[in-house]
């Protein structure tokens, strides 16, 4: 629908200002991002403060008078000089090598928000006792196992050792900077607000000076924007003052570090010295502009830095905007210079230097030891939790478009999927499915039997979801609506009244989902009996949580807005989308009663989110730039602990010519979230549409999928465990390889698989590096075999994927085409060993009903195949899992066997019932295929050739 005729079918609803506010967002989308929409550094006064602050000694000086110990805490007081403020530090030991420090006023003159336990943090971290061994020369030493903290007095700092080797540093740089509440200067302090940290009553007197003497110094400060800021037409009442927070974070031996998504950017982290800091600030930022640090629609303040010795990481439990700068003694150098080192003997330690600050709450960083990677994305998910085993279907391909129009147009794309014999799982609905954007509710011209529509879909096994996004039309007769704000569920505006904005329904508010109590609420709004016309294959996804308000300041809420506990939108910006998601999610399960694992995809996140939804990346746009950022952006997101990730196949924006939509779908069949959407604005573009022999290639792409679905189903399961990403950057296999530290144009999925997708328009060839000395890596199409360690320039003709499977590995696949993932349940599998150079290999392969919490009552199966001196056998490695199951073994190839054998047999674990099994054998490219090996999967067997 064309701009005008929307704002005119608007315009008759409401009034010019509001169809002007609507009309400039349409707008805005048509162009590229509109950048002065968003601040730069320079606009945000507490960044610009915090930026600019480079005192030539940290004013901080620890108190030793003051030092209180602990079995696994350590507490410290520490004394900014420049204005007499005290804070107190808190040092604990955390179980699974990890410290956390925290700093916070002694007395501030109000509470400071900090995050609570179980939202970003899953539950209060294990603590392990420390070592408090007294002081060396100024500098308290504090151990726990091979690792040690250095807490200097004066100024304050602390280094962290491991093995004696220095791996982080905080406030080495002198950079911490607490501003302390204060009160305006031409304010009077409160009289009753005067009982310090032990609840006594203070002098009312010595308050008023203190603070007057606080006043005082702050004067020497640059006030600009302390306790008022404009922003375009915006202002910003601060009505708390300035309350930032920052401090420098040091890596030294690190010359690469990853993380804090969500950016548009490289996975290796750039320098900004020439640019604004990294922002994480969740924001609704359509059509973003790519490698640049501005903010995106998630945050996860989480960063780690790497080297060929180890991985350490640190965790900013912080849900204020944030900004990080980042600076590094070799990264801006060119080879040039890094020659002219080595030739002059300069042994120059590379280290990259890190500045944190974001605008409230307190300082609570987590360093993460690691000290190998596997050990970080552990110690991460020890604290944020990691995602659930998703549901099969969620894995498998889903088919959106904003929008499709009505009951038979779902109908039609299902048929023809079918017609064309193309796998899909989930058909997506999208805001217009409402009535008047009033979520829960259809449009019933359009949408008048819901109910018997997904039914349709439910026979296949296919499912529907419903966009549910947070905003709610404030109307009298919207029960959705008058219930929260009767029950005074509104998020208030500085005032105290209901905070009104402006989104696709037109005047909106938004329920305050930082309170528990509003969030379930809003579970209960999924139960069967209020969602009308929803049933148990109905799933929701979540948009427009950052929040985006049409008519806020950089398209979001006030900053003063007021959440639960009087606290502002500034406190929590960046965790309100997750309570959103997380709401939605509990509401899901609740549903069944708790018994089946549900889906919900949000595109605001923060640091925990993994816990309860997938994400995508926003509005990007159908160019060969954005198919091409997509991978380091999902591959950050997965590093960050958010495994369930994917960009828009086909790009949000504009119209993908075929051969940039076939590119993309063979990328994003390996996203572990592979959905195709599309604008309302976009020409239709399903995949059957496309000319028939792209078609044919897409259809490949989505069977390749389709037939890993047990490989990534176990990844999922495993990665509940340890929190390893899916989509995996090559340096968490290959630690100690410096040529894959910043390589985020191919990526591992799971340790087997090496892609490598043609992100460039007409590209025919691609370069693939091939990780790792000793191994080899088979063509999954060809088998041909690559040495490790090289680089390699591979044909990719539009109907290539260069995929390769790792010789060493077991990946159990299903073959048998299927319109649906659940149409698969029962299918046989094909495992497919390849061998490594020693001629051995092995893998493992999760079995459940695919669906239920029942896996973790135990009702599941979890196997290994280890091959080796020509005998493959089925272990069960995990012997509190039983499940029955028809599933069976249809097929055995083995890659890279040295020649044709004589005979081949299979018996059960002790032997017995030995059969002689079919096989052929490949000359050519050395495969060896054993047909029918038969066992059901959940026999345990082996299988020998002579
Ligand atoms: O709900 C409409 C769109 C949605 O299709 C898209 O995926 C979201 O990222 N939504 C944003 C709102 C407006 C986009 C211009």
């Amino acid at each position: 629908m064309a701009m005008s005729t929307r704002c005119a079918i608007a315009r008759s609803k409401m009034s010019l200002t509001k169809c002007f506010i609507l009309l400039s967002y349409f707008i805005c989308q048509l162009y590229a991002v509109q950048r002065d929409n968003f601040k730069t550094c320079e606009q945000s006064s507490f960044c610009k403060r915090q930026r600019a602050y480079q005192p030539a000694q940290s004013p901080y000086v620890a108190l030793e008078d003051s030092l209180k110990i602990t079995s696994n805490t350590i507490d410290i007081q520490l004394l900014n000089k420049d204005n007499n403020v005290r804070f107190l530090l808190t040092i604990f030991g955390l179980q699974d090598n990890m410290f956390r420090i925290k700093m916070n006023e002694l007395s501030p003159i109000k509470e400071r928000y900090e995050i609570p336990v179980g939202d970003a943090l899953k539950e209060e971290p294990a603590q392990q006792k420390i070592n408090f061994a007294g002081k060396d020369k100024d500098k308290f030493v504090i151990k726990m196992s091979n690792h040690k903290l250095l807490l200097s007095l004066s100024p304050f700092r602390i280094d962290a050792y491991t093995d004696e080797t220095p791996v982080m540093s905080l406030n080495s740089q002198g950079l911490l900077k607490f501003e302390q509440m204060r009160i305006k200067p031409e304010a009077k302090p409160p009289a009753d607000d005067s009982a310090d940290e032990n609840g006594e009553e203070a002098n009312p007197q010595e308050a008023v000076e203190n603070q007057e003497e606080k006043v005082k110094e702050e004067k020497k400060e640059d006030e600009t924007g302390m306790w008022e800021e404009t922003f375009k037409t915006f202002t910003d009442s601060k009505p708390h003052g300035p309350s930032s927070i920052g401090i420098d974070v040091s890596f030294p031996g690190f010359e690469n570090v990853y993380g804090i998504p969500e950016h548009a950017d490289t996975m290796a982290l750039k320098t900004t010295k020439s640019t604004d800091p990294y922002r994480l600030f969740n924001l609704d930022v359509f059509e973003y502009d790519l490698y640049n640090p501005m903010a995106l629609y998630g945050a996860v303040p989480l960063m780690y830095a790497h080297n060929e010795d180890r991985t350490v990481g640190i965790f900013w439990h912080n849900a204020a905007e944030t900004w990080i700068d980042i600076s590094s003694n070799t990264a801006d150098k060119s080879v040039f210079s890094h020659i002219a080192d080595f030739v002059k003997g300069n042994n120059e330690i590379p280290q990259t230097d890190t500045h944190w600050f974001s605008e409230s709450g307190v300082i609570d960083v987590f360093l993460l030891l690691g000290p190998t990677p596997r050990d970080v994305f552990k110690q991460y998910s020890r604290l944020t939790g990691t995602t659930q085993l998703p549901p099969l279907y969620s894995l498998a391909y889903h088919q959106c478009r904003w929008n499709y129009n009505d009951q038979d147009d779902v109908k039609a794309v299902d048929a023809n999927f079918d017609k064309f014999d193309i796998p899909f799982d989930v058909i997506w609905l999208d805001i217009e499915h409402t009535d008047g954007k009033k979520y829960f509710t259809w449009a019933h011209d359009k949408f008048p039997t819901p109910e018997e529509m997904i039914k349709n879909l439910s026979v296949k096994g296919r499912k529907l979801v419903t966009i549910v996004d947070p905003h709610l039309k404030r109307e009298d007769g919207y029960s959705v609506y008058t219930d929260a704000r009767d029950r005074g569920f509104l998020i208030k505006n500085k005032d105290g009244n209901d905070y009104e904005g402006w989104c696709w329904p037109g005047s909106s508010s938004w329920p305050d989902f930082t309170n528990p109590v509003v969030r379930e609420w809003w579970a209960d709004k999924f139960a069967l009996s209020e969602y009308k016309g929803s049933t148990p294959d109905l799933i929701v996804w979540n948009d427009m949580n950052e929040p985006s308000v049409f008519n806020g300041p950089e398209i979001t809420f006030h900053k003063d807005v007021k959440h639960y506990n009087n606290f502002e939108n500034r406190d929590l910006h960046n965790i309100y989308g997750m309570y959103v998601h997380q709401a939605t999610m509990e509401g899901l399960v609740k549903r069944s009663g708790g018994k089946e694992r549900s889906f919900v995809l949000t595109r605001a996140f923060f640091a925990g989110s993994q816990r309860y939804s997938a994400v995508w990346t926003g509005d990007n746009i159908g160019e060969w730039s954005h198919l091409k950022v997509s991978i380091p952006m999902v591959l950050s997101l997965n590093l960050a602990g958010i495994t369930f990730s994917g960009a828009d196949v086909g790009g949000f924006f504009k119209n993908p010519d075929p051969e940039l939509l076939t590119r993309w779908y063979q990328t994003g069949a390996f996203y572990p979230f592979f959905r195709a959407h599309a604008h309302l604005d976009t020409r239709r573009r399903e995949p059957y549409l496309l000319p028939e022999e792209n078609i044919k290639i897409v259809r490949e792409a989505l069977r390749l999928r389709y037939s890993l679905l047990p490989y990534y189903y176990t990844l999922f399961y495993q990665a509940e465990e340890d929190g390893l990403p899916i989509f995996r950057p090559l340096w968490v296999d290959y630690p100690k390889d410096k040529d894959v530290f910043k390589i985020d144009d191919q990526f591992l999925i799971g340790s087997s698989l090496l892609v490598k997708p043609v992100t460039d328009q007409g590209q025919t060839n691609v370069n693939v590096y091939f990780p790792g000395k000793d191994n080899v890596w088979y063509d999954i199409d060809t088998y041909q075999t690559y040495d490790g360690s090289m680089t390699i320039n591979v044909p990719a003709p539009l109907d290539k994927i260069p995929v390769y499977q790792k010789g060493g590995s077991i990946i159990a696949r299903k073959l048998r085409p299927r319109r649906s993932s659940s149409l698969m349940y029962q299918d046989p599998f094909t495992l497919i060993v390849c061998l490594d150079k020693q001629g051995k290999a092995e893998g493992e392969l999760y079995v459940d009903d695919y669906h239920s919490f029942q896996y973790k009552n135990g009702d599941y199966i979890h196997r290994q195949f280890i091959f080796n001196k020509n005998t493959l056998s089925s272990k069960n490695i995990d012997p509190k899992g039983q499940f029955n199951t028809r599933e069976w073994i249809e097929k055995i190839i083995i890659v890279g066997f040295p020649n044709e054998p004589k005979k081949i047999t299979i018996a059960n674990s002790s032997g017995e019932n030995s059969r002689i099994l079919g096989f052929q054998y490949n000359e050519n490219n050395k495969s060896l295929t054993i047909r029918k090996p038969g066992d059901n999967i959940a026999d345990i067997w082996t299988l020998v050739i002579v």
